[in-house]
């Protein structure tokens, strides 16, 4: 089997959100595949800080500052990563938020925000990093950040629940419209990471940290760069007949309904 199926040199990636967490990680390793790491984040200080993280490790990324959920701005940038970098090969809708209420007490506008940046800001950069893909003719890929909570509810998590299921089917549709064009699209569905998003339910003692390390057969919380195989996968040749799949990496919680807490 030739290696060249994994191999994305002279390809460039847009890393949503790729200034830490499984972003970065994720770009990191499309890097050491041979991409050309693009990333944005709302944060100047966080892009910059992830800039010199990136060069620590060789990798001389592209950051710039936009939201997600800004069309005009998001139309700006794209416009200036082709000009000042290249046009995008590999798009990695990363960047996303979590809040942790009950419904009954969850203001409508946190709910409508969770929506907001993790599904409308997928298909706002989508569709518009595929207008070039496609006038380009160049085909393409498309990665979508899924989660558990793309097929499984939870406690406090329904805006993200909703935005993540949301997503699964968003990335069908996506898969639907434009594999014509040769573009290729798919998800990433993290179990459960160690990231600065699940820092809250993970350290300190929560509860919630025992809780994940028996309900996920490994029996631990993922690391960020456990995810890189999957996104090397999905971003290269190696993938070009897959579409519109959700690739589960989560230690084995979707395959399992638990067990006694004293087995
Ligand atoms: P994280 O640490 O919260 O990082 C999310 C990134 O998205 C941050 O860089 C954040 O920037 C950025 N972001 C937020 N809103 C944005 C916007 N409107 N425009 C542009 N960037 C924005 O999350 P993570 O744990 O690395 O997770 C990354 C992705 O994987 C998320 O979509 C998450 O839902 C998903 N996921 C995570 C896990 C897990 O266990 N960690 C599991 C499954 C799925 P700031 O820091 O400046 O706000
Ligand atoms: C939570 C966690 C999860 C993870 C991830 C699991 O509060 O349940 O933050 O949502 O982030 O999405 O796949």
């Amino acid at each position: 089997m030739s290696i060249k199926l994994f191999d994305l040199h002279n390809k460039t990636a847009l890393v949503t959100g790729g200034t830490h967490g499984l972003g970065m990680a994720i770009a990191k390793g499309l890097a050491a595949a041979g991409a050309q790491i693009v990333f944005n984040d709302i944060s100047s200080e966080k892009v910059n800080l992830a800039l010199e993280e990136y060069a620590k490790d060789g990798i001389k990324a592209k950051g710039y500052i936009f939201d997600v959920t800004d069309e005009k701005s998001v139309q700006k940038h794209l416009n200036l990563i082709e000009q000042e970098v290249a046009p995008i090969d590999i798009l990695v809708n990363n960047a996303g938020i979590i809040k942790r209420v009950p419904m009954v007490d969850m203001d409508v506008k946190e709910f409508r925000d969770v929506i907001d940046i993790d599904l409308v800001g997928p298909f706002i950069v989508s569709r518009n990093v595929v207008k070039s893909m496609i006038r380009r003719n160049a085909g393409g890929k498309i990665i979508n950040m899924c989660s558990m909570m793309s097929e499984l509810g939870r406690d406090t998590v329904s805006a993200y629940a909703s935005a993540k299921g949301g997503l699964k089917m968003l990335t069908k549709n996506m898969a639907t419209e434009w594999a014509k064009h040769n573009i290729q699209a798919n998800g990433i569905g993290p179990g459960y990471f160690a990231t600065a998003q699940t820092a809250p339910i993970r350290v300190g003692g929560h509860p919630f940290n025992e809780f994940i390390i028996g309900r996920t057969p490994a029996g631990r919380w993922g690391e960020p760069e456990e995810l890189q195989g999957a996104a090397i996968f999905l971003a290269s040749a190696a993938s070009d007949f897959v579409n519109g799949h959700i690739l589960y990496v989560d230690g084995g919680i979707l395959a399992t309904i638990g067990k006694p807490s004293n087995e």
